[in-house]
């Protein structure tokens, strides 16, 4: 049995279509937005044409199950369909349509499985708008109580239970969702190791730990023309020096440390006026649960004392933290054992980014499948895996919930 690989490629397309970025294969569906609700219904209106039994719970994550005659758990597959606002086709949007592509598939193809297939997409998985990443499926395992997370405010001063009302996916399927089977998502890597190594398939042994912060440094806004340097109590010096300080340290704890300043503003933000504060972000990982640690430790204390040096004050606020996950051996292997049967070179690795199966692996037997990503860009509109190894990466991880779906 393989996946039917145009019919894949075509909805990768038509999906694609949604807020997408001119010239690019890119596009831009910021989560809870009207792009997001675009998308979501075209996806959920492919579940709907597949018979599929479809519940969307209070968080807005979406599953569609084989119709089954008793509550069996399922094997569930998934990922997202929101993006980064620079982001490509292919990220979270891969797993949810090979997931579809499967059940399709399977429900021609027909197969003596003990329990259901399902798919899903979770909610907020980038967490770009609204922090922590992965809320949908944090609060899908209890992770999260979901009235704390329907108060989320994002960087946009929105509010996570109102933009969910507002584009019509607030649900009322049980959370925590109900524990499946086992879970399995396919992923592109958004990094260069498959691609360097010429591997086709990545068996993910698991994903490394982050820290997300936001750090707000107030000093003093002045004129930019008669504030001498030496009464100056400049935020943006202070920022400035941390953005160089987290890849200085990045570059001393050696990989896989990474560090990111990804977001930062400055108030009043105009070319003559001393800045009054600086709010940035802080993005640290790991896969060394202690190195991350002593990472945030010592931006901490390098935030703390070029505060003082400059007259600043600080607040910082955590945005999200989750340790390193390792998948399950099982699963794992029958990943690495699929690929192998369907003639793929394959490695194990671990996730550089986050996913949503670090969330599902907290509840069931969870492992992903990763393709390469050219030139291991992503997170960008020129984001892209060849059309081979997409069709690859869906028959690996067909091939792995068959398995995962008839055993005893
Ligand atoms: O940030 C991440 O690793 C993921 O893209 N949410
Ligand atoms: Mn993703
Ligand atoms: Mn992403």
């Amino acid at each position: 049995m393989r996946i039917d690989g145009d019919r894949l490629l075509r909805r990768l397309a038509e999906l694609g279509a949604i807020g997408a970025i001119e010239g690019t294969e890119g596009c831009a569906r910021l989560a809870l937005t009207d792009e997001d609700r675009d998308g979501r219904d075209l996806v959920v209106t492919w579940m709907r044409e597949l018979g599929l039994d479809i519940e969307v719970d209070g968080i807005g994550n979406v599953i569609a199950t084989m119709p089954w005659p008793d509550d069996t758990p399922p094997v569930m597959c998934g990922s997202h369909i929101d993006t980064v606002r620079t982001g490509g086709r292919y990220d979270g949007n891969l797993g949810v349509l090979a997931g579809l592509e499967i059940i399709e598939t399977v429900l021609a193809e027909g197969a003596e499985l003990a329990r259901p297939l399902s798919v899903a997409f979770f909610t907020d998985e980038e967490g770009a708008r609204f922090p922590p990443d992965m809320l949908g499926s944090l609060v899908y395992v209890g992770g999260m109580p979901l009235e704390e997370a329907l108060t989320i405010e994002g960087i946009d001063g929105a509010i996570v239970g109102d933009e969910l009302d507002r584009i019509g996916y607030a649900g009322s399927a049980p959370l925590p969702g109900r524990v499946p089977h086992s879970f399995v998502e396919l992923h592109i890597e958004q990094g260069p190791v498959l691609e360097a190594d010429g591997v086709t398939i990545g068996a993910v042994t698991g994903v490394q730990g982050i820290s997300w912060q936001e750090v707000v440094v107030t000093g003093q806004s002045n004129h930019a023309g008669t504030t001498p340097i030496s009464h100056r109590r400049d935020p943006g010096l202070v920022a400035a020096r941390c953005t160089a300080f987290v890849r200085d340290l990045a570059d001393e704890l050696g990989h896989p440390q990474v560090a990111t300043v990804g977001r930062i503003e400055f108030h009043p933000n105009l070319v003559n006026v001393v800045p009054a504060s600086a709010t940035f972000t802080v993005d640290l990982r790991n896969t060394d649960e202690a190195v991350l640690q002593e990472s945030e430790r010592r931006f901490a204390e390098f935030l703390g004392a070029a505060a003082e040096a400059e007259g600043c004050t600080v607040e910082t606020r955590r945005l999200a933290r989750f340790e390193p996950v390792i998948f399950d051996d099982m699963v794992i292997d029958l990943v690495e054992s699929s690929a192998q049967d369907l003639g793929f070179s394959v490695q194990r690795m671990p996730s550089g980014a986050g996913h949503d199966a670090q969330m599902l692996a907290r509840v069931c037997p969870t492992a992903m499948v990763f393709t390469p990503s050219k030139d291991g860009i992503s997170h960008n509109p020129a984001e892209h895996t060849d059309p081979a190894d997409l069709e690859a990466g869906a028959n690996v991880m067909l091939r792995t919930m068959l398995a995962l779906a008839t055993e005893a």
